[in-house]
């Protein structure tokens, strides 16, 4: 049984498995323990150091004070050069039925098998201590612990990428991260050296329509989806290999956060996400997505009008539908945020028999980058050997010493072949599972060059585009007009509106209304700058054809699964006189429904409600705020509604909820508290069911009905729709 030194996860004995009975001998628990030196000596006093007389100079002798002090001065490691900002959880991954027709990975072929993960989500562009709602690409990196060795899937929340070949990365991310001379801005693209990049290099205008939509603001990391991105190939035991592209579903939905909500909720709550994740572990509200598989037989390589090895690029649902294999569930929060989730060492290479690459250039290079970048950070070539990065099954090789290693190697032989060991460790048929690459034929001359298939830079950005919802558009203009209108050069406003008009004139259009600009005519030739020095221009020209699909559903938010309210935070706003049954009556039907409640009120400590009954507030408003739930409810009694009526953060917090499009619902008696607010008198006193669900407003005197109907407009998690007037001015 694995100890929890703080609060206990419920069901425990479930959370059980290989990889933390593996754990557990590394966890240490003080409790009830002696304080001790590093090397097992009990210390007497911790609260003084050793000197020459009370008042006198410290002794250089104090072994203890040093060691303390030592130990503490060498406590922080670099962070990751990107995603340094991160949470992680662990969980398990069980496949629904056996793939090995697709893939000898044994952790797909057998139902009966949990496979242990660890997976970390992470923001890329900010440090470790930035805000998780920046508006950024999410990662997504998923280990599993197969009985094979480890599989590391790791993963962005977007299924497409910045750049086609890896020799470019360093230059995007100098690009992105905070610029070198002030070091400003954190955690953001909106500054003149990422736009100044991006604009040269059209390969980017796909993964920037994502990048400036609603999937850069998750609601949750509960709530985004997962891709791996690359082209992969399973292989099965045949040695017969499929292409294949891996997605995670989250079981919740996708969901999203308004631009304006994130930028609040940064203040309010720089953690958001963490805690978010946490807390719903904790309350036993396990995380779930579904893994899909999109399979593209080797045949099939050349038959789209794209190039299945270009990372700019995804295949649509609608051309290769995504089968779903199998579930993975996080049950357990880490013991230990330094151990697990900052040692924990992901990389693109650790694949397992039946999983291998393809020649993507960015995966490619990837294969060289993640092992190096451990060995700064964690110091050395033995970060396999950490708790959290160890495989479940026993690693025998000859690899010897280095910093901090932790085996001890019995024996003399430490090479191969070798007769003094007959030979051991022994090497692996293929057959009982050794590891083989797939034997790809390769047969070319030695160039630096980019394929002309990899040139098609925007009908994947205007696939994107035109796949989205009305409100989903916005956003993108929204965000394009933020963004560049933090860029100080006017050129380079300028050359992106010549980019974006290659994917959409009236998406160009309207940036440059915002901006104050008009759509320069920049010829479609003279848009990519990323040229070597012989090239010629007319060879690294973009193409932009018009793309055989016109829309594709799954790229869009909107029809996302709307059918629970699970683990949604609602606000009860309420005060002294409260009509306690309607809000018990509300409270307990959604918490039955899995959402969590919270009631905020004008103090801590308890109100009394009008039946003279106690009630704990959860917050109060100075440390609650409406960005930080999804939907408010507030209950009638007189006292309790002439409260908040004349209580300024309580109307604030309203206004401010229906700025950012939530679900808002108030009983009858409460009207009066609704008229306080900017938006009530705008709308029709009487709603049907339609137009409450439209407009996401319900007044009820009948807390059963409102609340079964409150449960259908959470649910529904935002009405965009409202936007259009912009007038709210919370
Ligand atoms: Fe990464 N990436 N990356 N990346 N990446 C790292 O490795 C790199 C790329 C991704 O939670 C680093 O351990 C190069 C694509 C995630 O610990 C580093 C290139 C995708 C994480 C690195 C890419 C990713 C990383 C930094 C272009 C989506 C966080 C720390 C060739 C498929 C993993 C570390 C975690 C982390 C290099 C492009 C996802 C420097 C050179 C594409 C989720 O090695």
């Amino acid at each position: 049984m694995v100890k929890k030194n703080t609060q206990q996860s419920p069901e425990p004995s479930q959370q059980e498995n290989d990889k933390t009975k593996k754990l557990e001998s590394f966890i240490a628990d003080s409790t009830g323990e002696s304080l001790t030196t590093n090397h097992g000596v009990k210390i007497n006093d911790d609260q003084n150091s050793l000197k020459a007389g009370e008042r006198g100079a410290t002794l250089l002798e104090d072994f203890i004070l040093r060691e303390k002090i030592t130990h503490f001065d060498h406590e922080r490691i670099p962070e990751r050069i990107v995603h340094a900002r991160g949470s992680a959880a662990h969980g398990v991954f069980k496949v629904y039925e056996d793939q090995s027709a697709l893939t000898r990975a044994a952790f797909l072929t057998d139902p009966g098998q949990e496979t242990p993960v660890f997976v970390r989500f992470s923001t890329v562009a900010g440090s470790r201590g930035s805000t998780d709602l920046a508006r950024d690409v999410r990662g997504f990196a998923v280990k599993f612990y197969t009985q094979e060795g480890n599989f590391d899937l790791v993963g962005n929340n977007v299924p497409v990428f910045f750049i086609q070949d890896a020799v470019k990365f360093p230059d995007l991310i100098h690009a992105v991260k905070p610029e070198p001379d002030n070091e400003m801005p954190q955690a953001a693209s909106a500054h003149d050296t990422f736009w100044d990049f991006i604009s040269h290099l059209p390969e980017s205008a796909h993964m920037i329509m994502w990048a400036m939509s609603d999937r850069a603001l998750p609601r949750s990391y509960r709530m985004m989806e997962g891709f791996g991105v690359h082209t992969f190939r399973f292989v099965n035991a045949q040695g017969v290999s499929n292409f294949v592209k891996f997605h995670w579903k989250p079981l919740l939905g996708v969901h999203a956060v308004a631009w304006d909500e994130a930028q609040n909720i940064s203040g309010k709550d720089p953690d958001f996400h963490r805690r978010d994740l946490w807390d719903a572990i904790e309350a036993g509200a396990f995380p779930e997505w579904e893994l899909g598989v999109q399979i593209i037989p080797e045949e099939d390589e050349f038959k789209f009008e794209f190039d299945i090895l270009d990372p700019t690029k995804l295949i649509p649902e609608e051309l290769v539908p995504v089968q779903r294999i199998g579930k993975m569930t996080l049950n357990r929060n880490p013991d230990n945020f330094f151990a697990e989730t900052e040692q924990v060492a992901f990389h693109v290479g650790h694949v397992v028999p039946g999983i291998d690459f393809t020649n993507d250039p960015l995966l490619q290079g990837r294969l060289f980058s993640y092992t190096d970048t451990q060995l700064i950070r964690l110091g050395g070539p033995n970060f396999h050997e950490i708790p959290i990065n160890r495989p479940v099954v026993p690693v025998h090789n000859n690899q010897r010493d280095g910093y901090m290693r932790q085996t001890i190697n019995r024996g003399k032989t430490s090479y191969g072949p070798n007769g003094l060991a007959a030979n051991d460790p022994q090497q692996v048929k293929a057959a009982d599972g050794g590891f083989v690459s797939y034997n790809e034929r390769i047969d070319a001359r030695k160039i630096r060059a980019r394929s002309r298939s990899f040139f098609d830079h925007f009908s994947q950005a205007r696939l994107f585009f035109n796949s989205q919802s009305d409100p989903e558009q916005n956003h993108i203009i929204d965000a394009l007009s933020f963004e560049l209108g933090k860029v100080k050069a006017v050129e380079i406003r300028e050359r992106m509106l010549a980019v974006l008009a290659q994917i959409d004139k009236g998406l160009a259009g309207a940036v440059a209304f915002a901006l104050g600009l008009h759509v320069p005519d920049i010829a479609l030739e003279s848009l990519n700058s990323s040229i070597p020095a012989d090239g010629d221009p007319a060879d690294y020209a973009s193409l932009n054809p018009e793309g055989s699909l016109a829309a594709s559903a799954a790229l869009s938010m909107a029809g996302t699964i709307k059918d629970t309210i699970k683990t949604r935070k609602v606000a009860i706003l309420a005060a002294d006189g409260v009509d306690g049954a309607s809000l018990s009556t509300v409270k307990d039907a959604l918490v039955a429904a899995g959402a969590v409640v919270h009631i905020i009120s004008p103090k801590l400590g308890k109100i009394i409600s009008q039946e003279d009954q106690e009630i704990v507030p959860d917050e109060s408003f100075l440390t609650a705020a409406s960005v930080l739930y999804d939907s408010v409810y507030v209950p009638g009694g007189t006292n309790s509604v002439a409260t908040l009526e004349a209580e300024a953060n309580a109307i604030h917090f309203l206004n401010e909820a229906f700025k950012h499009c939530k679900a808002i619902a108030a009983d009858e008696q409460a009207l009066q508290v609704l008229e306080s607010t900017y938006f009530y008198k705008k709308l029709p006193a009487e709603y049907s069911k339609e137009t409450v669900l439209r407009e996401g407003l319900l007044v009820s005197g009948q807390a059963d009905e409102l609340s079964s109907i409150f449960k259908e407009m959470i649910a529904l998690h935002r009405f965009w729709e409202r936007e259009n007037p912009r007038k709210i001015p919370a």
